[in-house]
């Protein structure tokens, strides 16, 4: 039995995803053009300054200085924190405190394994903060999704080893963080943007029963 659940934040327990895209739309109209929902996938799990690489190279600005740089993160951040002050527990997405609570219930120890700054506030919003043993740091971590680090660390906090755990992911790229790792994957969303892993459509669908029976 697995002993331990490493779960992903935006897009997993609550919408931030949306914020996301909306706040880096808002950066690239000020920049001189626009993303789509489809470009907007490849940023998802991944680190800020890593997103904001993308974003400009999809934008053919790349003769950029590292002051700038900074700004345009430090400015993409503020409208993104903006956005996230109204967030409430009346966010967090359905069946997810239901299985917080059976998780605690069955002993299974509960770890952040989240790629953003904005997490421990997040979770403070969304009143979940006490149902977490752990709470990875993304900015103590060497490389981001699809790299393991995260996923690692997250287990490591809650002294288990990734193999103990199950992790779950909205992200192609926290996907593969999570194989690579070693803990099982589990996906929410679509199949055609997760692959080939246990998925279910709606995080309505997560129990702990669903997880035992995923389980190998
Ligand atoms: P921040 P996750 C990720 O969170 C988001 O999916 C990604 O879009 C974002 O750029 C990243 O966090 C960094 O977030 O700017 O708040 O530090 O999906 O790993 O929970
Ligand atoms: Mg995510």
């Amino acid at each position: 039995m697995f002993k331990g659940v490493l779960f992903d934040l935006d897009g997993v327990i609550t919408d931030t995803a949306e914020y996301h895209y909306l706040a880096w739309k808002k950066l690239a109209e000020k920049l001189g053009f626009t993303i789509d929902r489809a470009f907007n996938e490849q940023l998802k799990g991944v680190s800020r300054e890593d997103s904001l690489t993308l974003l400009l190279k999809h934008g053919n600005k790349t003769n950029i200085s590292s002051e700038e740089f900074i700004a345009l993160a430090k400015e993409k951040n503020e409208n993104y924190q903006q956005m996230i002050q109204q967030i409430s527990p009346k966010d967090v997405y359905p069946g997810i405190l239901a299985l917080l609570q059976q998780l605690q219930e069955h002993q299974i120890r509960i770890s952040l394994a989240s790629a953003s700054k904005n997490g421990p506030f997040l979770l403070k919003q969304l009143a979940l903060t006490e149902y977490f043993d752990g709470i990875a740091d993304p900015s103590k971590v060497a490389h981001g999704k699809p790299a393991p680090d995260i996923f690692e660390l997250a287990a490591e906090i809650i002294d288990l080893k990734p193999a103990e755990c199950i992790g779950i992911e909205d992200a192609k790229a926290g996907i593969s963080a999570i194989i690579a790792s070693g803990a099982q994957p589990i996906g929410v969303g679509s199949k055609k943007i997760i692959g080939d892993v246990p998925t279910v459509a709606s995080t309505d669908k997560l129990s702990f029963n669903y997880l035992k029976e995923q389980w190998k």
